[in-house]
């Protein structure tokens, strides 16, 4: 079974760590890149890293983790709360997906409650800034330790 965790980023998650680090924290993308990896390599699993700000490459790189990747991590930023042609892609996807958001999006502006993730993901992490990225790898570690049991 691959062992391979895509992780997937949605729009403006590149001005991480500029602005409004009172709600997404100081990290910038690169870190949680290197963060990842780090986490990933102590639990032996693979990542690919990817950052988009256009729906139609997300629902592409969907598309790609099917064939190739064991599970999806994925924060669509604010695709989650408006695309359903990312929850087409999601429910078609082969890998298994989990939700990330750096924030909490329940106790935020009522525009953010709703998720078209969440109804495609096996469950969605939130509100504990990069760290969520780690517990959702784990979560992957785990669940991949148990399948190949
Ligand atoms: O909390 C999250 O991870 C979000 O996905 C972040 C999205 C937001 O639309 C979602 O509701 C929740 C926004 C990402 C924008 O990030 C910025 C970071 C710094 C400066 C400007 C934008």
């Amino acid at each position: 079974m691959s062992k391979r965790i895509d992780i997937l980023n949605g729009p403006n998650l590149n001005l991480l760590g500029t602005r409004e680090p009172e709600v997404y924290g100081s990290d910038t993308l690169k870190d949680i890149e290197a963060a990842c990896g780090a986490r990933a390599k102590e639990r032996g699993l693979e990542i690919a890293f990817h950052q988009t700000n256009s729906e139609g490459e997300l629902v592409d790189l969907i598309q790609k983790s099917s064939k190739t990747a064991a599970g999806v991590i994925l924060n669509a930023g604010a695709y989650t709360h408006t695309s359903i042609a990312l929850y087409d892609a999601l429910i078609a996807c082969k890998a298994e997906v989990i939700e990330v958001h750096l924030s909490n999006p329940q106790a935020r502006e009522e525009f953010r409650h709703d998720s078209f993730v969440a109804k495609a993901a096996l469950g969605s992490i939130c509100g504990f800034g990069a760290k969520g990225y780690l517990f959702a790898i784990d979560a992957f570690a785990d669940r991949l330790k148990k399948a190949t049991k």
